[in-house]
């Protein structure tokens, strides 16, 4: 199997398995977890559950927030995303700034990530919570620029998302025309369902491979 690190995402949102369940569908495809990710477009995080759970797994937990209410200070990490493939400025600096003294006083790390949303057959929630559109997967030049531009400005992680639920993931020509282009950590999720899709990204050069929809039912 390729070299990286396999993410499960899970969105305070919805009502789920528990972590050892999601855990033990994971391993059913022969793969087993590395990290957490915890975040959704909407919702609160209401609960400490998850970092239990986590903690007794011995699996760190990265918040991947939606919202300033998806904040903790449990977590060993903060990836903020910028949503760079689009042009709502409240998700390139509106929401950061509102949450800034919020997350200084979480005392955690911090990874400013470049958030680029591509079309994955779907309308994705995050698609209608940001009001952007997508970057067509086929036009690898713009979703490559846009990576570069990230990494130019300051960003420590590039997230290809092809949306929750997507009904097609990145494609492999997309992560690894990326991949080439970049010296910063590459996440992709959306649309992983099947350990070959997921090998698959890992192969192209993901570094990180985030599953949620597919353990969730
Ligand atoms: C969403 O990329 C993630 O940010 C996960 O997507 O739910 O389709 O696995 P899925």
């Amino acid at each position: 199997m390729a070299m990286g690190r396999i993410a499960i995402l899970i969105d305070p949102d919805k009502q789920g398995p528990s972590l050892s369940e999601r855990v033990a569908k994971l391993s059913a495809l022969g793969l087993s977890p590395d990290l957490i990710l915890l975040g959704g477009s909407t919702g609160v995080l209401d609960s400490e559950t998850v970092f239990d759970q986590a903690r007794a797994l011995g699996l760190p937990v990265w918040l991947f927030p939606g919202n300033e209410y998806q904040l903790s200070p449990q977590a060993e990490n903060l990836l903020l995303p910028v949503l760079i493939s689009g042009r709502n400025p409240q998700l390139l600096i509106g929401k950061h700034v509102e949450a800034a003294r919020k997350i200084r006083t979480l005392g955690i790390p911090v990874t400013p990530m470049g958030y680029i949303l591509i079309d994955g057959g779907n309308i994705p929630s995050v698609q209608k919570v940001s009001e952007t559109e997508p970057l067509s997967p086929t036009d690898v030049e713009t979703i490559v620029s846009t990576a570069i531009a990230g990494e130019l400005l300051g960003q420590q992680a590039i997230y290809l998302e092809a949306g929750s639920g997507a009904l097609y993931p990145v494609p492999t020509k997309v992560i690894a025309a990326v991949r080439k282009e970049i010296n910063i950590p590459l996440i992709v999720g959306g649309g992983l369902r099947s350990q070959q899709t997921i090998n698959d990204a890992l192969t192209a050069g993901a570094d990180i491979v985030v599953i949620g929809t597919a353990l969730e039912h």
